[in-house]
């Protein structure tokens, strides 16, 4: 499978789930995830990252069946094995470092990568909601955000940064709808995930209506694997909305 078609099927997921490297996963879970109809598996987080338990997560989802999308949020996440490199640069961080430095030092460490490498790596511009999550903690980030000012950041991203995603990440506590809309219906060729707090079915819906992909990361860990199944169901009972992926990035 070339690198370069894995980014085009990125441009249809509806539902991802993140396996966070650093939390428990037990194999009745792990099974749940596997037959839960989610379109790929993210592996990523932001505590308690090495590359030990990054490559210790990609070797137990190898061969699962689904595509699996690293995310490198930091250079300690830097492993090889994954189908995709999903790579989050946080625009409203207040440590710059999580805006580019991360990634220059990551890349003076890595300079020799190939260019199969590059073809399979995704920006994700990230723009953190929760004040209160370990992510927004890390990167300092100017949270919360007025909705003109996250549909501000959703246009630096996607105008002046030309970023494939825009990802809302509100991880650990459900979001804004409205300020999710709102920053959707700003961007027409960004790709716009939304994480955080999808415990349920309905809540799943709501946002897959709103945006192009929907994430879910704790319920994968701690919740009944029915439910996982469920939240595919809801993302799949809408239609979502309709970016322009294939032209713009793939
Ligand atoms: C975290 O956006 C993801 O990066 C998912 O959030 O863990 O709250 O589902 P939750």
């Amino acid at each position: 499978m070339l690198a370069d078609t894995w980014r085009e099927r990125l441009g249809g997921w509806r539902h991802l789930t993140k396996l966070d490297p650093d939390r428990p996963l037990d194999g009745r879970r792990l099974a749940g995830v596997l037959r839960s109809g989610t379109d790929a598996l993210v592996v990523g987080g932001t505590q308690g990252i090495t590359p030990q338990a990054v490559r210790s997560l990609l070797e137990r989802v190898a061969g699962c069946g689904l595509p699996v999308a690293l995310e490198v949020s930091s250079p300690a996440a830097l492993v090889l094995g994954a189908d995709l490199y999903l790579v989050p640069f946080v625009l409203n961080a207040g440590d710059p470092y999580w805006l580019v430095g991360a990634h220059q030092q990551a890349l003076r460490d890595f300079a020799d990568w190939r260019d199969e490498f590059w073809q399979a790596v995704v920006p994700e511009a990230y723009i953190v909601l929760n004040p209160d999550s370990a992510v927004a903690r890390l990167t300092r980030a100017n949270a919360p955000l007025s909705p003109e000012d996250a549909v501000a950041y959703g246009r630096c991203a996607e105008g002046l940064f030309g970023a494939p995603v825009v990802y809302l990440e509100y991880s650990g506590c459900y979001g804004d709808a409205r300020l999710v809309a709102r920053v959707a219906r700003a961007l027409t060729r960004s790709r716009t995930f939304y994480g955080g707090g999808i415990d349920r079915p309905e809540r799943a819906a709501e946002m897959a209506a709103l945006v192009d992909t929907v994430v879910v990361g704790n319920l994968a860990h701690a919740g009944e694997p029915e439910l996982l199944a469920e939240t595919v169901a809801a993302v799949r009972s809408t239609t979502g909305r309709s970016s322009s992926w294939t032209r713009s990035w793939s």
